[in-house]
């Protein structure tokens, strides 16, 4: 059969546009677009590819693998070549390639399959001689990778020298680095901070970390790795499953992904892919699909491999949380501290499990940085609960209509200068609290769930509150001449009932900890940590009021420098705060639990100095309950497990973080433990 003329041309086009797109992903560190993107055009020339296989060559990139190394680092040869995976993106796909595998294997009952999280990182070998580590490599094309192992060495949870006492003479290992997604966060928060670059996504940030030749970058950087196979090896024997082979390496101290299974047959290779795709979003890392490996090893040695790619393993995609669109406007949104952020309003697009039509670029200092413009087809991400966001422009793409965007002199809702001092990258509307979006946004704050937690008063309740005069400050929302449930259930969608719940959750909210409180205030930079370690120190709102005026005083409290206590200083010299703190804890108003007599020396506190992980559900109390209780005692949280750690505090299902703290040695407390490491 003769290829129509077009369809060679698409071949060769597609052909063009992959190669491009690999070096921009695989050598720069720089994609131009999603991976999704990438994922159409390699299915659209494989599909070509099989219905005219004549067009098939050895060099189509979907007969190799990744890109070329990079001159700046060695060369490494993998002396066993370091494979691609193949891409299953529906359960029908799945399907297909368990029927290829019986077939081969001429078996009628279930596969067993070895089944984990495909981390969204950066594949890398690593060659232990004596059971010490002496080289770590990039796969580059699978043949010759980039020899990155001073990075390498900076990751604290790869082991530099094997455990055990029977060390292999050789053994090269196969893994993903990864950035957990709160390093990843911590690390573009800096970055905008500083008026720098951020990383598209966790993965651009590993990659950019492990390609860079000075080690020091990357041992800043939270980077961390799981092992999922063995390359070469000598003196050591290896049982016949891969998942008894995850075993060794676990002996032998390496990281492996605590939410490794064995499966059989196909149902239960998607149960377990619906399973981690329901907890995506709370995962430490950014998975982006499954991996299935045929357990048996046997059975791997008779499966082989096609070009690329062993053809006993497939990764099953979950959807993608990278996509392309539109943007059709920019808006300014102005928040609670007066920051007028810049939002992309898109053409609707279909990312990370739902529509989305806005995305946040953050400040102007990123948007011009980005160089975002209306009409500029724009990646947006939407990765677990962070609100979407405008990654990057393709640029390609660009029309010539494009539209710059500029910062409003004035404010969009109250008219109010907009200033932005020099170097600074975020700008504010002056208006303070004359402007109703940072009233609204204070009011929100107030009654958050980490704050005064008044369940049922949402966004848009407040909004209507704020709108119809109702509300103008928290304090207003404990007055019953302006909140009661008649004037609730007038409200747009508010039936009585709920009307009559918001009611009792208003009553409920009186009784509050001296910590929430202050955090509930949204004083700049007051976190909860912060305010839980002012209510500690100061104990109760007099002698607090009292030291705000001299702003010394307050650089005494743990984690609060000169800028913080600055804006702590200026929140309480403002009569307008001050008349609606008296409102708020006036006759009719909160019931503030202070806590007396202050401690006036935080080191004293039972917890302090050390830090705490809370995972799992516990019986007695709420994990955020929890939480209060460790900060109270002048304890510090975090969100996930390091060597830092001093404690995990686990109640039932904990997942992931009590085996990464199990695997670290870090104590453990389970609920009857902690109470009682609560007594005094
Ligand atoms: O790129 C990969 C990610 C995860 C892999 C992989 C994996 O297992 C969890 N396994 C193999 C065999 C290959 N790539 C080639």
């Amino acid at each position: 059969m003769t290829v129509p003329a077009d369809k060679q041309n698409l071949v060769v086009e597609l052909r063009t546009q992959i190669r491009h797109h690999n070096r921009r992903y695989y050598e720069l560190d720089d994609p131009e677009i999603p991976d999704i993107e990438y994922d159409r055009l390699f299915l659209q020339l494989r599909e070509l590819e099989a219905e005219f296989p004549e067009l098939l060559t050895e060099d189509s990139p979907t007969q190799m693998v990744g890109g070329a190394a990079q001159k700046q680092f060695a060369p490494v040869k993998h002396s066993i070549a370091m494979l691609s995976l193949d891409n299953a993106f529906s359960d029908e796909q799945l399907g297909a390639f368990n029927q290829r595998v019986l077939d081969r294997l001429q078996q009628t009952e279930p596969v067993h399959y070895s089944v984990e999280p495909k981390l969204d990182g950066m594949a890398i070998s690593i060659r232990y001689e004596a059971g010490k580590l002496v080289v770590a490599a990039t796969r580059g094309d699978g043949r010759t990778g980039e020899d990155v192992t001073h990075n390498v060495l900076t990751i604290n949870s790869l082991p530099k020298i094997l455990k055990g006492t029977t060390v292999p003479s050789l053994l090269e290992v196969r893994g993903e680095v990864f950035m957990p997604s709160a390093g990843f966060e911590a690390l573009n928060k800096m970055a905008r901070q500083r008026g720098e670059k951020t990383f598209a996504n966790p993965r651009n940030a590993t990659a950019g970390s492990l390609r860079q030749l000075d080690s020091t970058v990357a041992a800043e950087r939270p980077l961390d790795i799981f092992i999922y196979g063995v390359g070469a090896y000598e003196g050591i024997e290896l049982p016949g499953s891969h998942s008894d082979v995850l075993l060794v390496l676990a002996d032998l101290g390496f990281p492996v992904c605590p939410e490794n299974k064995v499966v059989s047959g196909v149902e239960e290779c998607l149960d377990y892919y619906q399973q981690i795709g329901a907890r995506r979003s709370q995962l430490d890392y950014e998975i982006d699909g499954v991996v299935y490996k045929v357990n048996d090893l046997a059975q791997q040695a008779e499966l082989g491999f096609v070009a690329r790619a062993p053809r006993w393993a497939i990764a099953h995609k979950f959807p993608a949380q990278e996509e392309l669109t539109r943007v059709m406007n920019v808006d300014w949104q102005v928040g609670r501290t007066g920051a007028v952020t810049p939002v992309a309003r898109l053409e609707p697009v279909f990312v990370g499990g739902v529509t989305v039509s806005n995305a946040t670029l953050h400040n102007m200092d990123e948007l011009e940085r980005k160089d975002v413009r209306v009409g500029d087809t724009v990646i947006v991400r939407r990765a677990g609960d962070v609100i979407p966001e405008v990654v990057s422009v393709v640029k390609e793409k660009r029309l010539k209509a494009a539209r710059r965007v500029k910062l409003p002199v004035h404010c969009p809702v109250c008219g109010s200068d907009i200033s932005r001092p020099e170097g600074e990258a975020v700008a504010r509307c002056s208006g303070g609290l004359f402007c109703s979006a940072q009233r609204k946004e204070a009011i929100k704050h107030f009654v958050s769930r980490r704050a005064l937690d008044i369940e049922g008063l949402g966004s848009k309740l407040i909004d209507q509150l704020v709108d119809s005069g109702a509300i103008e400050t928290p304090a207003d929302i404990f007055n019953k001449h302006r909140v009661n449930a008649e004037s609730l259930a007038g409200l747009e969608r508010m039936a009585e009932k709920s009307a009559l719940n918001i009611m009792q959750s208003i009553e409920a909210s009186r009784d509050v900890s001296f910590g929430r409180f202050l955090y509930a205030l949204g004083i700049r930079e007051v976190g909860e940590a912060t305010a839980e370690n002012l209510a500690v120190v100061f104990g109760g709102l007099g002698s607090l009021e009292a030291a705000a005026q001299d702003v010394e005083s307050l650089q005494a409290v743990p984690d609060i420098g000169p800028v913080v206590a600055a804006y702590i200083g200026a929140f309480f010299s403002q009569e307008h705060n001050l008349e609606v703190i008296a409102q708020l804890t006036g006759v009719g108003g909160l019931r503030l639990q202070e806590t007396s007599p202050a401690i006036s020396d935080p080191a004293e506190l039972l917890l302090t100095g050390k830090t705490f992980v809370v995972t799992g559900t516990l019986q007695s109390m709420t994990r955020d309950g929890a939480k209060d209780r460790i900060r109270q005692l002048g304890g510090k949280i975090t969100a996930s497990v390091s060597k830092n750690t001093n404690f995990v505090v686990h109640g039932d299902a904990p997942g992931s973080k009590f085996a990464k703290a199990q695997k670290l040695g870090i104590s453990l407390l389970d609920e009857a433990a902690f109470l009682k490491l609560l007594e005094p």
